[in-house]
Parts: C-alpha cells; structure tokens; sequence
C-alpha cells in the first residue's frame, strides 16, 4: 500500500497523460562469475516494493505494468525463487507483468499516443535500450518530484532510520569499548562487521578505520594500520537496515585517554556541531548549520594560534557540515532553490558532521600533527525543531574517557 500511495502521489504532479518509466540497478559482478549481493535501485523500490534485478516499471493514471523476469526452474535453483508473471500482480499490485524479454515488442504498445514520456537512464545496459526504444518519444526527467518525495521522509521511513540509528550507535559503542593498541584497523573494523551482521544489515558505505595520521585522509579506506596508544582513531561508519543509511563518525583516542593538545582540537569540532545541530528546524536556512559550524571551528584555532584570521580555514576543514540522508546515504533531494539556499523542512534528514584535520606541517606545532577529527551525527527536522537520530552514542570528551576507562583494561 505504502508504495502504491507513492506513486499515487508522484502521479498527481503529473498531468493526465503521463508515463513513467523507471528501471531497477543492474547486477554487479566483483570478479569473473562472482557478483555483488544484489541491491534494488532507491528510485524503484521506494515506487514499487520489488527487489528482483532486471525489471522495469510502467506507471501511469490508467495502469501499473512492470517487465520483470519469468520463472526458470533451472535457474532458481541456482539463484532463488522469483515472482515470475503469474504472481507479480497480486504480490505488486500490478495490473499486468510482462516477461522482460518482450520488452523490444511490448513497451511502446504500454504508451498510447500522444502521451509524454519521462524516464532517467542509468548508465547501464537495460537503461541503454530503454534509451533507444524511447528516443521517439523525446523523454523528459522524472528525478525532481520524485526526488523531492523522497527528501521528506514518511514516518515509516524516520521508524526505519531510527532503527538503522540505533544499531550504528551500539556498534560504534561496542568499538570504543574494544579497541586496544596495536589492534589493526580491521580488527576493529570487524566489530561493525559483526554488529551489522547480527543485526541483519550491511554496510551503508565502505567503512572509514583510520588511526593517527589516517584520520586526515578524508576517504580512507584501506584500514590495515596497526592503531597506537596515543593516536585517535577516526571512525565514519553506519549501516543500512531495509535499504536505509545511517551514517555516524566518531573519534576517540586509542589507549582511551585525549591528550591535552587533542582535547584542545575535539572540543572545537564538538563544540561546532552542537551548534549547527541547535541551528536546524523548519524555516532555517539549510546552510546555516556549515556557517555556525565554520565560524566556530576558525575562532577555535585562531585562538590556539593555529590559524591566522586571513589564514583560508579549508586548509583544516575542507568538507561541506552535512548530506542529506535516506535510501542513499548522500540522499537525493535539492540543496538549493534558484540558487539559493533552501530551507529546512519537517521530514528531512540530514547529517551534521564538522572535522579539523591537520597534517604534518613544518610550520605547525608538532603536538597537533597528524590529528584528525570529525564527529557526525543524524538529524531529522521535525515541527519543534530536530530529533538526533543518533543521540544515544556519547560523544563528549568525559563519556568517552569514562566509558573506555570503565571497559578497557
Ligand atoms: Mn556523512
């Protein structure tokens, strides 16, 4: 039902003889036969609930057809089952399956004339002829009401991420309680592993393990470093439960003690995304929390005479303070209105996630080299102003030294 509302509302900002046409993701091989486990496009499946590969749906004010593959007996037992023809319309609501083979013969007859057609291709096979079939009828882009759908979350949805929220938190609790020195990166990464795992999810994005001076590599991924007492170890991790991302990154020092000089740069970034939390409610400027996170990370390290006022403050932060988040964790949805910048709205979620990063520098105090530092959470605008998505993992300087001094003996 849920889906069906979807597309019901998708339709109305259509007029009367419309056509979309929106395809699922190809199949991903990782190396010769192998394949990836098989993950359903956002678009498809926040319209049509199916999570078979190969399928196209077909949805206008009149019909709700999709192309999809048959039953193959032979093929099933390799595979699984599949919903084939003869169930698809009582399992999707559909009013017609079509077998994906016939979609050369079939598809241009689903389109009586007259009608526009909007479709998005992917850069994919199935997208390519679906480009082809459709050329004569000068498609146009879909991706805009449905985006903006999908950016203001249902409370199914925000029931979901909650849950996706809480799992990432206990995971990256059980990581602060766990770590030791020496332990390789991947060793730690594999508590997530195991959290996610248990909890039947996955891995919403590849997992940042950085120690040291890996922290100041904004996408690292390698995680195969041996972690050292006195290093902090950056964490950017966050599952995905029912095809919605979480995404939270925490820092915390290896042996479970800041020294002076980290404390110093934490207390910045924390103190900056408290703020530009506090900033997010309806009506506000979406770009306001990047500013007040901005503003108070350059006062923190002019007042440690790190930076110099006409110092440019990307040298330590060079990354926006928040995505929007959802079915992807960098979420569709448009940051800005005729080049402004929108507004926040009930339903939306996005994160909030300052850093300060400072490499090795000769002209740098040695005590804050190789310190990097990012704290993120997930917020979602509700009508007072914002829930924390992520509220129940700590990330003062004192409940983490509490917790890991409680825990890591
Ligand atoms: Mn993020």
């Amino acid at each position: 039902m849920i889906h069906q509302n979807r597309r019901q509302e998708l339709l109305s900002q259509f007029d009367d003889n419309c056509v979309l046409i929106i395809s699922t993701n190809p199949e991903q091989f990782r190396n010769g036969d192998v394949s990836f486990p098989f993950r359903p496009h956002s678009d498809f499946f926040y319209l049509t609930g199916f999570q078979e590969p190969e399928a196209v749906a077909v949805i206008s004010k009149d019909s709700y057809c999709m192309f999809l593959r048959p039953k193959d007996p032979a093929r099933e037992i390799w595979d699984g089952a599949r919903v084939g023809l003869l169930e698809a319309p009582s399992v999707l609501n559909l009013d017609h399956a079509f077998d994906i083979n016939q979609l050369e013969v079939e598809l241009t007859q689903l389109i009586p004339a007259g009608h526009s057609v909007y479709f998005d291709a992917k850069p994919c096979e199935l997208d390519s002829k679906l480009t082809k079939l459709l050329a004569q009828y000068n498609p146009t882009s879909l991706q805009m009401p449905l985006h903006e759908m999908r950016l203001i979350k249902e409370e199914s949805e925000i029931l979901t991420m909650q849950k996706a929220a809480d799992i990432s938190c206990a995971a990256h609790t059980l990581a602060m309680t766990q770590v030791s020195p020496n332990m390789f990166e991947y060793e730690l990464q594999s508590v997530f592993d195991a959290h996610f795992a248990k909890n039947n999810t996955q891995h919403a994005y590849t997992p940042i393990v950085a120690g040291g001076k890996n922290g100041c590599i904004l996408h690292y991924i390698d995680n195969n470093q041996v972690l050292k007492s006195g290093d902090l170890v950056l964490i950017d991790a966050g599952c995905e439960l029912d095809y919605y991302a979480s995404d939270i990154t925490r820092t915390f020092p290896v042996s479970g003690q800041f020294s002076e000089p980290q404390k110093q740069i934490y207390q910045i970034v924390l103190d900056a995304q408290l703020a530009a939390i506090d900033s997010i409610k309806p009506g506000a400027n979406i770009h306001k929390p990047h500013k007040i996170a901005s503003d108070i990370i350059q006062q923190g390290l002019e007042a440690l005479g790190l930076l110099s006022p006409k110092d440019c403050l990307s040298k330590f932060y060079m990354h926006g303070t928040g995505h929007w988040l959802g079915m992807d964790v960098h979420d569709v949805g448009k940051y800005q209105d005729n080049q402004q910048h929108r507004v926040f709205e009930k339903g939306m979620v996005t994160t909030v996630e300052p850093g300060i990063y400072i490499r090795k520098d000769a002209k740098i105090d040695p005590v804050y080299h190789n310190i990097g530092i990012r704290i993120e959470d997930d917020v979602l605008v509700t009508n007072e102003g914002n829930t924390v998505l992520t509220k129940n993992l700590i990330k003062t300087i004192n409940d983490i030294e509490t917790l890991m001094s409680q825990t890591n003996l």
